[in-house]
């Protein structure tokens, strides 16, 4: 500063001064923090991507935790799931497919008329042609009423295991079960009093081991 201050007074006062000394404060001023400018500019440099490498390091460890996430969610414990089961009239046969679904607590269950008409109607008190309860305590009970096209949908929010039935195939075997989360409930401790045409019921266990059991379900 006090320099540059100096080199201005002698700037003004002298024009051969100038040059001389302006020459010098060029060369060591403007080469010198060039200079300087230019390696610290090309220290820096090297040490950012120096601290980018670390960076893209931890890059794939955080792909390692979304990979973590995205197996988490690929095995049922994620987001709320759509789950579809068929109605289907077929082969003098009525029933839904799969007979037997694992849901986790959250998940909505749809059924969908495949072929003719049905309900999808759960073992509950004042549902029609219920004459016990299988659904786990405290639960809520469906009953979609009997439909010819379209879908019915109902939402598990409480862990056990459920037995539904066809109201107009009630008789015929028309009946499928869906555990959500864990096991439990009345339906784990007495048959199911409605048998399929072909097979049976799958037990709760082999629902939560096979996620989806097809109709016909044959054990052994
Ligand atoms: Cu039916």
């Amino acid at each position: 500063m006090n320099r540059r201050t100096y080199l201005s007074v002698v700037a003004t006062s002298s024009v051969s001064a100038v040059s001389v000394l302006s020459g010098c404060s060029s060369g060591d001023g403007g080469g010198g923090s060039g200079d300087d400018g230019g390696q610290n500019g090309s220290g820096t440099t090297p040490t950012q991507p120096a601290q980018n490498t670390p960076t893209q390091q931890q890059t794939p460890a955080g792909t390692a935790t979304g990979n973590a996430t995205g197996n988490a969610t690929g095995s049922g414990t994620g987001q709320p799931t759509t789950h579809t089961i068929g109605m289907y009239t077929k082969n003098e046969s009525y029933y839904f497919d799969p007979i037997g679904l694992h849901v986790q607590p959250g998940d909505t269950v749809k059924w969908v008329i495949k072929q003719g008409s049905h309900s999808t109607t759960s073992y509950s008190s004042g549902n029609p042609q219920a004459s016990k309860t299988l659904i786990p305590e405290g639960a809520n009970g469906w009953n979609s009423g009997t439909i010819s096209s379209g879908s019915y949908s109902h939402t598990f929010e409480t862990t056990g295991t459920y037995d539904y039935y066809c109201i107009p195939h009630k008789t015929l075997g028309m009946v499928g079960r869906i555990v959500c989360g864990e096991p439990g409930g009345p339906a784990t401790q007495q048959p199911i009093p409605d048998k399929p045409k072909q097979g049976t019921v799958p037990p709760s266990d082999v629902i939560v081991q096979k996620k989806t059991v097809p109709y016909p379900y044959t054990s052994g």
